[in-house]
């Protein structure tokens, strides 16, 4: 990621905002279609809905239905409502077992801001930013240990949600795990740290719902803003990649599961 403008975020609390009101009136859903089928009635929409609805039908049991469907953000951009819904909870147990071995940590930009998202990693590489800059790194700098490894159910969900987005053979090897408590923010920025530009980012959104904000490829194109809930799947790949994004201050509320936490798992092929 390129955080640059992660440090003007933090040092402004409207940062992010600011880049969002210029392009507001500009601003349409780049969506083609409404999400109007589920889990249930999977009749009225396009190839990729039959697929979701055959590839997470196990996920699913043994409490259907739970509304799941495709929504295409870009050429290369695929937001899955609810794909990791019915697995949030497994998933959050990985979570906590994780953190036991990589605690969260609020990370320093270059510019010696800390960042309002705690995080941490999971996977072969792991995001770390400090003075010296961003880059992935093998080791935990806190421990001096490798990162615990990606849990097969991360990997699992990771891939199959990319190639229901087109992206078969998605490999990551690196999973920035993002904790967002009640203000906690993430400014525009793109995502240029990882070597191979060619894969998607994955990213699953668990807890308490954001906005999320995606832009163009220039920092001053107009933004979008996009509600992102419980248990949705981004997938960003091909001309989408390196689109300038960020994620609004986190409204307090309470979840069911997560209390007043938002955490998301970003799936990576960084090296
Ligand atoms: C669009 N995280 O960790 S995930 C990040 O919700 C990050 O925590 C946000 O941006 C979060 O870098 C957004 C969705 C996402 C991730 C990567 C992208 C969207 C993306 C890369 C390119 C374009
Ligand atoms: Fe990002």
């Amino acid at each position: 990621m390129n955080r640059r403008y992660e440090d003007r975020g933090e040092a402004t609390p409207r940062g992010a905002d600011a880049e969002d009101g210029q392009g507001e009136a500009a601003v349409r859903r780049a969506t083609g279609h409404r999400p109007t089928a589920t889990i249930a009635q999977p009749a009225n929409l396009d190839d990729a809905v039959g697929q979701v609805t055959e590839m997470t039908s196990d996920l699913f049991e043994p409490t259907p239905p739970v509304e799941c469907w495709p929504e295409r953000l870009g050429p290369g951009a695929v937001l899955l409502h609810g794909f990791a819904r019915a697995e949030a909870p497994a998933l959050m147990d990985a979570v906590a077992r994780l953190i036991e071995q990589a605690p969260w940590r609020h990370m320093i930009t270059p510019s010696g801001h800390r960042m309002s998202v705690a995080m941490t990693n999971g996977g072969a590489r792991g995001w770390v930013s400090d003075r010296t800059g961003y880059r992935y790194a093998p080791l935990d700098p806190e421990s001096g240990r490798p990162w615990p490894p990606l849990p097969d159910r991360f990997l699992r969900l990771a891939q199959n949600a990319a190639a229901q987005a087109g992206f078969a053979g998605f490999l990551p090897d690196a999973c920035l795990i993002n904790r967002y408590l009640p203000a906690a923010r993430m400014s525009l920025h793109q995502d240029r740290d990882e070597r191979d530009r060619t894969a998607p980012i994955v990213s699953v959104s668990l807890g308490l719902p954001a906005v999320f904000l995606f832009g163009g490829l220039k920092r001053k194109d107009p933004t979008c803003r996009l509600p992102l809930a419980h248990g949705d799947v981004l997938v960003w790949g091909g001309p989408d990649r390196l689109r300038y994004h960020g994620v609004l201050p986190l409204k307090a509320g309470h979840h069911a599961a997560l209390e007043d936490q938002r955490i998301n798992l970003t799936f990576r092929q960084a090296g």
